[in-house]
């Protein structure tokens, strides 16, 4: 095992700044005390104004399923556009920053090579005048999204878009750190900044409304300084995988099936998702598959999966489905076909195939409708949409996922399309 390094003082970068990072990874930095953040964007740059304009402070309700608790969270020093690489260069290079931390989304990742459009790539940039400034101290890398060793994603997408001297450079002073990242954060709802300014008397713009569960279990790698996570119930680990592998298969993998099979059968939120008969049995399905890939105690997944189902439940929160349903395309190739591979085929697992079913059926009456499909390949979704035929249409969303072996896939997710619970 390595040793841990905490450190009292150090800056932390923070890129991707959206709800999440703010109810989850900032919390636990501010937790861990000592250390100062400096943020990116995300792809809305109105973050960086509405942020700095209160001093980088926000409001942050953490809402159960009796009540709210307010706080504020003061741990944002300057946040900047996502675009603004000569800030992103300078705060890279200087030997104060020790640890990257990102929410960039699973499209952030393949986003390309080009600085313009890829949070890697202009991380690629940081770590090249980091090398040329001379730096010794590590650099730790940590990535917080919800990918299957997304350490190693970040790795892999740094390095393609590094010069070959940062590339050789890399491996003595860059760590790249996989961490599980859990807390549901739904979009702030229209009541929120003023209870922000009613418990605190902080002027809100930009409220963070989440739930009351956070989990962030994190691999323990660091050569360098890093915040005293710990401090904040932060679990350091040398065995990541499982605890990746049952949060995207389990959480994840129910949301996505809920984000459009309910909104298939006529509905908005989660809580109404879990509720709703036929959705939940196909939940459950989803889950019995999802669970015999685990490796894991049998007592473990009954607990994880009865706490997953009241976070659902909570009759507060109000997580509209459709946040969920963005990014359907780089969401089901983690969440949902790995399982159907492991488990030998679609046969084998109807519940992840209602999954990806439920996927083609929403984004094909969101089309045909004239509604927009948030997702990094909408075009492809939209010209695929329209296919009259329907094996045309269902290959030609499934070749989008990338899915090897299609050709059964197809017809089963035909299938469950039928099936499909509507209003
Ligand atoms: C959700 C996640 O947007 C989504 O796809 O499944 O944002 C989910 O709420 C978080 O991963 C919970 O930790």
């Amino acid at each position: 095992m390595n040793t841990p390094a905490p450190s009292d003082v150090g800056r932390l970068v923070h890129l991707g700044i959206g709800n999440f990072a703010r109810a989850h990874t900032l919390v636990a930095t501010q937790r861990a005390g000592g250390w100062s953040v400096s943020a990116f964007t995300g792809r809305t740059a109105a973050m960086a104004d509405a942020l700095n304009a209160q001093d980088g402070q926000y409001g942050l309700i953490v809402r159960g399923a009796e009540d709210d608790e307010v706080s504020i969270v003061d741990v944002i020093d300057e946040v900047h556009p996502a675009d603004d690489v000569d800030a992103l260069v300078r705060l890279v290079a200087d030997p104060f920053t020790a640890v990257v931390t990102l929410t960039i989304t699973e499209k952030g990742y393949a986003a390309g090579n080009d600085p313009a459009t890829s949070a890697p790539a202009r991380l690629a940039l940081g770590l090249k005048a980091r090398r040329e400034a001379g730096v010794t101290d590590p650099i730790a890398l940590v990535s917080c999204d919800n990918l299957t060793g997304n350490g190693d994603v970040l790795r892999e997408a740094v390095l393609a878009a590094a010069d070959e001297e940062t590339r050789t450079w890399f491996a003595g002073h860059v760590d790249v750190i996989s961490t599980m990242v859990d807390r549901i954060t739904p979009s702030a709802d229209e009541g929120a900044a003023a209870l922000v300014t009613e418990r605190t008397g902080l002027a809100d713009t930009v409220p963070v409304v989440t739930e009351p569960f956070t989990e962030w279990v994190v691999q323990d790698s660091f050569r360098g300084r890093r915040p005293e996570w710990e401090k904040a119930g932060v679990q350091l680990t040398d065995d990541l995988e499982l605890h990746e592998l049952r949060k995207l298969r389990l959480l994840n993998g129910a949301h996505t099936l809920m984000a459009y099979a309910g909104q298939v059968a006529g509905l908005e939120r989660v809580d109404e998702a879990i509720r709703h008969r036929e959705v939940r049995a196909l939940v459950e399905q989803l889950w019995s598959e999802a669970r015999s890939t685990l490796d894991l105690p049998a007592a473990d997944l009954d607990a994880y999966t009865a706490a997953l189902e009241e976070r659902f439940r909570n009759p507060r929160l109000a997580d509209n489905l459709i946040r969920i349903a963005a990014d359907g395309s780089a969401k089901l190739p983690v969440r949902a076909l790995p399982v159907i591979a492991e488990l030998g085929g679609p046969e084998k697992a109807p519940g992840e195939v209602a999954a990806v079913a439920a996927w083609t059926a929403w984004v094909t009456e969101r089309v045909r409708a004239g509604h927009e499909v948030k997702d990094p390949q909408a075009e492809a979704i939209a010209a695929a949409a329209v296919l009259e035929n329907t094996t045309d249409r269902i290959s030609a969303l499934l070749d989008l996922l990338d899915v090897p072996a299609v050709d059964p896939l197809v017809d089963a997710v035909i299938a469950e399309e039928k099936r499909l619970p509507r209003p």
